[in-house]
C-alpha cells in the first residue's frame, strides 16, 4: 500500500472503503471535500409553469445542511452558476472572514470557482443559508441549515423543516426597478422636483451609498404604513405553493418539531397552526421559555422552532399567512391514514400585521449577565416610499459604521421613523432584545428583530467575535437601497 499524503485523499477513501487503514486519522482536506456544496439553477413549478431558481444542494440532492453542534463546519462551496455568488450563513458566528458578505468580509466566488469553509459549530439551532449577493436571494438562493444538539438528536420527535418564501416570475431587478421607478412617480405626482439619489450608485452591495439626503426625511405621518409594496406571484413553503403543498407523513399522537424559516426577500408571515396548539420553543435558533399558541409572528429572516402533536384522523395545514394580504402557503401533515384536503392559496381575510406582543412576552432562559452598556448607540431607521430610498442614522447622519471594542456590552437603542417595519439583522452575533418603548425586558436572545413604524427596541450584546460585521434591514429592497451599514471591531484591518 502507498502512503496516504493530504494530495491523494481521493485515493485514500477507496483505500478505506476496504478496510485497510481505518485506524489512520482522516486529513482535514478530506473532511471538508466530505461536505460539497453546490450552487446552482434549479427548476421548479409554480402556478402551473416551469421557473428556473437557484438553488444550494449537495451531491444527492438535499437542499441545505444539517450538522451536529460542536463538529466542523468544513464546507467546499462550489459556484456552478454563470455569475459570481457569495453564501452567508445566517445565525452561524464564524470567523468574520467566512461570513459570506461581499464588500465586507471576502470577496464574491467567481463562476466556476470554489471556496472553503472551516470553523468550529459553537452554536445550535435553526439556521439558514443564503446568497448575500445583490438580489440572488430573491430567486431562492437559500436553504436551511440546521445545527443540532445531543437534547434534538436524542428526542423521540420528528423534525419537519420549513423554508418560506416570496416568488415573483419577474427578476429582481425588474421588481426593484419598478419600486424606485413608482417612487419616482409619487416624487413627481407630489410636485417634488428633487429627483437627488434617484440615479446610479447602487452597488451590489447596497453599502448605504445611497442614503441620500432627502431620507432623512421626518417621521411617517401618523397611522401610515406600508404592509407591502410588492406584488408577487406566489408564497412557497420548501418550494411549492398550496395548490400542491408538501405532504409530510408524520406518526398518528406523534410529537412535532416544526423548525419555520422565513427565507423571503420581502414578506412578513404570521404561522398558522390550526386547531392545534403548539409551543414555541425557539427563535432565530436561540432557546426561549415556552410559549403556547395556535398563532406566531415571523419576520423576514426569523426562524421558529415549535413543537406539537398531530392527532390520527385528519391531516393538519401548517399554514404562513402573507402579512397584510390574503395569500397563504404551507406544509400539510398527514398522520398515517388521514385525508388531505385542498386549501385555497388564499384566504377570506387579510394576515395579521405583524407587532412587537409577542416579541414582549417572550422571556429568554440564557439571558446575558447583568451589566451596564459600554457603548450605547441610538439609531433611527429612516426612509419613505418617495424614491424608495431607505437608511440608518446616528444623530442625523448615516451611519456608515459603528465602531466596537472587544470586550464591550453594546446596546443599539432603534427607532422607526420610517413607514414600514424593519427586520434588523446583525452578524457575527445573537442579541438579547432588552427594551421595547419604554419597557425593559429580559427578551429574546435573536439574530434578527423586527422595528416596527413608529416604535423603539434595544437590544444588547458582548462584542465577542472581533471583525467587520454587516448589520441591515433584511428586506432585501431596503438594504439594496442603503439600509445598511457594518460593526467594526477597533484594531481590526
Ligand atoms: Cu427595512
Amino acid at each position: 500500500m502507498r502512503a496516504i499524503t493530504r494530495r491523494n485523499f481521493l485515493d485514500y477513501s477507496s483505500v478505506l472503503a476496504l478496510g485497510g487503514a481505518a485506524s489512520l486519522t482522516l486529513p482535514r482536506s478530506a473532511r471538508a471535500a466530505a461536505m460539497t456544496l453546490k450552487v446552482g439553477t434549479r427548476q421548479i413549478e409554480v402556478n402551473g409553469k416551469s421557473a428556473t431558481v437557484f438553488g444550494i444542494q449537495q451531491p444527492d440532492g438535499t437542499h441545505g445542511l444539517t450538522l451536529d453542534g460542536g463538529s466542523n463546519f468544513a464546507v467546499q462551496l462550489e459556484n456552478a452558476l454563470k455569475e459570481p455568488t457569495l453564501v452567508h450563513w445566517h445565525g452561524l458566528t464564524p470567523p468574520w472572514r467566512q461570513d459570506g458578505t461581499p464588500g465586507v468580509t471576502q470577496e464574491p466566488i467567481a463562476a466556476g470557482a470554489n471556496a472553503t469553509y472551516d470553523f468550529t459549530l459553537n452554536r445550535t439551532g435553526t439556521f439558514w443559508m443564503h446568497s448575500h449577493l445583490g438580489f440572488q436571494e430573491q430567486a431562492l438562493l437559500a436553504a436551511p441549515l440546521i445545527v443540532r444538539n445531543a437534547d434534538d438528536r436524542s428526542r423521540d420527535e420528528q423534525e419537519v423543516v420549513v423554508l418560506l418564501h416570496d416568488f415573483s416570475f419577474k427578476t429582481p431587478e425588474e421588481i426593484f426597478a419598478g419600486l424606485r421607478g413608482s417612487g419616482l412617480d409619487k416624487m413627481m405626482d407630489d410636485g417634488m422636483a428633487a429627483m437627488h439619489g434617484s440615479g446610479g450608485g447602487m452597488g451590489m452591495s447596497g453599502m448605504g451609498g445611497m442614503a441620500a439626503a432627502d431620507t432623512h426625511a421626518a417621521a411617517p405621518m401618523p397611522g401610515m404604513s406600508d404592509l407591502n409594496d410588492i406584488e408577487y406571484d406566489a408564497f412557497l413553503a420548501n418550494d411549492r405553493t398550496l395548490d400542491d403543498p408538501a405532504v409530510i407523513k408524520v406518526a398518528a399522537n406523534g410529537r412535532v418539531r416544526l423548525r419555520i424559516i422565513n427565507g423571503s426577500a420581502a414578506t412578513n408571515f404570521t404561522v398558522d397552526l390550526g386547531a392545534l396548539t403548539g409551543e414555541l420553543i425557539a427563535v432565530d435558533g436561540n432557546p426561549i421559555v415556552p410559549v403556547t399558541g395556535q398563532r406566531f409572528p415571523i419576520a423576514m429572516a426569523q426562524r421558529l422552532d415549535i413543537r406539537l402533536t398531530v392527532p390520527g384522523g385528519a391531516a393538519a395545514p401548517i399554514l404562513a399567512l402573507r402579512e397584510g394580504g390574503p395569500q397563504r402557503t404551507g406544509v400539510i401533515l398527514q398522520p398515517t391514514g388521514a385525508a388531505v384536503a385542498k386549501i385555497g392559496t388564499s384566504g377570506t381575510a387579510d394576515g395579521p400585521t405583524l407587532d412587537l406582543t409577542l416579541e414582549q412576552a417572550l422571556k429568554s432562559p440564557t439571558p446575558l449577565a447583568p451589566r451596564p452598556a459600554d457603548r450605547t448607540v441610538p439609531i433611527t431607521l429612516i426612509g419613505n416610499m418617495t424614491g424608495y430610498l431607505w437608511g440608518i442614522d446616528m444623530n442625523g447622519a448615516t451611519l456608515n459604521k459603528l465602531m466596537v471594542k472587544t470586550g464591550e456590552r453594546v446596546e443599539i437603542a432603534m427607532r422607526n421613523n420610517s413607514p414600514m417595519a424593519h427586520p434588523m439583522h446583525l452578524h457575527g452575533h445573537h442579541f438579547q432584545v432588552i427594551q421595547i418603548g419604554d419597557r425593559a425586558i429580559a427578551g429574546a436572545i435573536r439574530d434578527t428583530v423586527l422595528v416596527p413604524p413608529n416604535s423603539e427596541v434595544r437590544v444588547a450584546f458582548d462584542a465577542d467575535n472581533a471583525g467587520k460585521w454587516a448589520f441591515h434591514c433584511h428586506s432585501l429592497y431596503h438594504m439594496n437601497a442603503g439600509m445598511m451599514t457594518t460593526l467594526e471591531y477597533e484594531g481590526v484591518v
